[in-house]
């Protein structure tokens, strides 16, 4: 199958007005934090962070999670950690529904907080005070699900702090740390057309502003540039087909997308194709890798 140049599709409109606003109100809460998690999807870690958002973050200690390890390629993943340690960035891998790396996290937090702690104290704040901790991302990164196991279970001794919105909670997690209860949702910045396409199939942004038909295209040329199988012996068929059309018309095929007298259902493939990745039953796959060296 020949590969489509994702630059030569229509622009990806995605200009949110309330952007600008938004990255304001995230950088005014930023203020009120010595530690930032900021939550990244270990399928493409470059594009779904914001690294607008990193000079006024950089005076802050950052812990980076890289989630959703389960649905990454594990080669891949290394070689991103392998670039992050390069680049002595403080990161962790994680994922859900496992332990060990339910352990990983609360380990690499834990330092997070105390080398924050011992900040705080340097830059002499006499008082001992908690330290203050805010999970941040892109939508849909798994900033909830980090915040609910970090936190267990929601205490009832938490209490309002200056410049905090009613709405919004600091939720004491031990003694030496607060978590504030409500995530910063970073606005996701498209910079290509293939980052749109991965931050569409990722769900970071809404399939509306997307051609259902471009991210099924982009997901079949990825596996197929991959060699990775999978996506082929999920539906039971036997390659990837010289078009996009002719693997969407096979898929239909195969699940019975048909109607009688006519052809395949091209568009009930795309979103049983867009459905199945995102629900993780394609297998794992990266979509990006990190620039060498
Ligand atoms: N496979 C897998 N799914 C995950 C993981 N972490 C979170 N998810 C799923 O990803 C989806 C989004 O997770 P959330 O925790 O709601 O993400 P969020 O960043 O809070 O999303 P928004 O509130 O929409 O910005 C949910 O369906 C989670 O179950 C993970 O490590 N692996
Ligand atoms: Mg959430």
């Amino acid at each position: 199958m020949t590969t489509t140049d994702y630059e030569d599709m229509p622009a990806i409109s995605w200009f949110p007005g309330h952007m600008l606003k938004a990255e304001k109100q995230l950088a005014d809460k930023l203020k009120l934090i010595d530690l930032v998690i900021e939550v990244a999807d270990a399928r493409a870690p470059d594009h779904t962070r914001n690294y607008r958002l990193g000079e006024r973050i950089a005076h802050k200690k950052t812990l980076l999670i890289i989630n959703k390890c389960d649905l990454a390629n594990a080669d891949i993943t290394d070689k991103w950690q392998s670039c992050f340690r390069e680049q002595d960035l403080r990161h962790v891998l994680h994922q859900r529904n496992s332990r060990a790396a339910e352990g990983r996290l609360r380990k690499a937090v834990h330092d997070a907080v105390s080398d924050a702690q011992t900040r705080l104290q340097l830059v002499g704040n006499s008082a001992y005070r908690p330290v203050r901790a805010m999970v941040i991302g892109m939508p849909n990164v798994g900033k909830s699900t980090i915040i609910n196991k970090l936190v267990r279970k929601r205490t009832a001794e938490t209490g309002p702090k200056p410049g905090v919105t009613r709405n919004q909670q600091w939720v004491k997690v031990n003694e030496h740390f607060e978590l504030l209860d409500t995530p910063g949702i970073m606005i996701p910045r498209i910079e290509s057309r293939e980052s749109g396409l991965i931050l569409g199939l990722l769900a970071v942004i809404r399939d509306k502003v997307l051609h259902l038909d471009h991210l099924s295209g982009y997901l079949i040329d990825r596996f197929e540039a991959l060699g990775n199988t999978e996506l082929l012996t999920w539906y039971g068929l036997p390659d990837f087909a010289p078009s996009h059309d002719a693997f969407l018309d096979q898929l239909a095929a195969r699940r019975g997308f048909v109607r009688p007298g006519k052809a395949g259902d091209r568009r009930q493939a795309c979103i049983c194709l867009i459905n199945d990745f995102r629900k993780g039953r394609l297998g794992r796959i990266s979509f990006t890798t990190p620039p060498l060296r």
